[in-house]
């Protein structure tokens, strides 16, 4: 079987490089590798307050971020998540085969919860990993590909469908994450400790910063003591962060990064991966600029969602009829 392969992205706020690099940079190689389904998870951006201006902002952004990016509405299938209704049927199936206790223990609900007061937690935030479970579902992925925070959720997937099947027999598709090797969590340029976040801009690159601030931001960005250009994450955050971020634009292994640096002082590095980023961010904007002009986006979201729904609606049945669910 070709493979069948999903992601989605929150439009909770800017897009950052490390996004970029998660999903966004391998794209047009995925295209080839199997039948792809990128989606915009505006459900999923809910569950944390988003005003109803910025929400739809983003997620026109969003779409022409994943067209700019290269993909081919001929070759891949591009839709918002709450056009197709499947997934909130889905949802509400799947709800009762994830515990309170797994869910409980997932990082980013952790994560994004301590920062708030108990009262003002919503359940789609806790039941965050059933929609997203759903999502992949739906579509047979067999491959997902994400950043490494998202690892937990899609092995959460996994104990799911294995809880399904081995309920009902062979009904769903076993997925499986994919992270870069390189590159799985891009580090805060201010603060090499924590993950460059859209939802916590500190230190961020933004994929619409203007080319200038870029270059600003990376010569400035925090570096470590020492005058090494050397990847160790333990002792050179900073550097290593830097030297990860060209690594993955270059397209080349760390080590090669490496070497081309072996001699330099850190402010000539900094201005190689400064020409890296710009030289890869220049032409993408140039795109996304063209894009939101045209509208493009809005035919292409129209046939995704019917493209994605005639999918998601086989997928689903096959769930109600395996489950006892009578109906049509
Ligand atoms: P939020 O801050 O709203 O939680 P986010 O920036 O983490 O958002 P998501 O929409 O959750 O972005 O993620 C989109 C994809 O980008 C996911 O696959 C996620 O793992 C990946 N990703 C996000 N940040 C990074 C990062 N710093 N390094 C590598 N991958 C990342
Ligand atoms: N949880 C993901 C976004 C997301 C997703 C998905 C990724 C929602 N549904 C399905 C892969 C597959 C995130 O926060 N980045």
């Amino acid at each position: 079987m070709a493979n069948r392969i999903l992601t989605g992205i929150k439009p909770t706020g800017q897009l950052t490089l490390g996004n970029y690099i998660a999903v966004l940079k391998n794209l047009p190689k995925l295209m080839n590798q199997g039948d792809l389904f990128y989606f915009i998870a505006d459900l999923h951006a809910l569950t944390l307050p988003i005003e109803p201006n910025v929400l739809r902002q983003n997620s026109i952004d969003l779409a022409a971020f994943y067209l700019a990016a290269g993909l081919d509405p001929k070759k891949a299938t591009l839709f918002l998540q709450s056009d197709v209704s499947a997934h909130a049927e889905l949802n509400a199936i799947m709800q009762n085969y994830l515990y309170m206790g797994e869910l409980s223990r997932m990082t980013q609900f952790k994560d994004k919860s301590a920062k708030m007061k108990e009262s003002a937690i919503g359940l789609g935030l806790f039941a965050y990993p059933v929609l997203m479970a759903s999502d992949i579902i739906l579509y047979d992925a067999n491959v997902v590909p994400v950043g490494e925070d998202q690892i937990q959720h899609v092995e959460l997937t996994r104990d799911l469908v294995n809880r399904f099947n081995n309920r009902y027999g062979d009904v769903l598709v076993i997925p499986k994450y994919e992270v870069r090797k390189v590159g799985a969590r891009i580090m805060s340029l201010s603060d090499p400790t924590v993950k460059m976040s859209k939802s916590d801009p500190k230190g961020d690159i933004f994929l619409k910063d203007d080319l200038a601030v870029i270059r600003k931001k990376i010569m400035s960005a925090v570096t470590d003591s020492g005058s090494e250009v050397k990847f160790d994450p333990e002792n050179k955050p900073g550097i290593s962060n830097l030297l990860t971020i060209y690594a993955c634009l270059k397209d080349m292994s760390i080590e090669d990064a490496e070497k081309q640096f072996v001699n330099s002082r850190y402010g000539d590095f900094k201005k190689a991966v400064a020409d890296a980023v710009v030289e890869e961010l220049e032409p993408f904007q140039n795109r996304y600029k063209q894009i939101i002009e045209t509208k493009a986006y809005e035919q292409v979201l129209k046939e995704g969602a019917e493209k994605a729904s005639k999918v998601a609606n086989v997928t689903l049945k096959r769930v109600q009829k395996a489950i006892g669910l009578l109906g049509k």
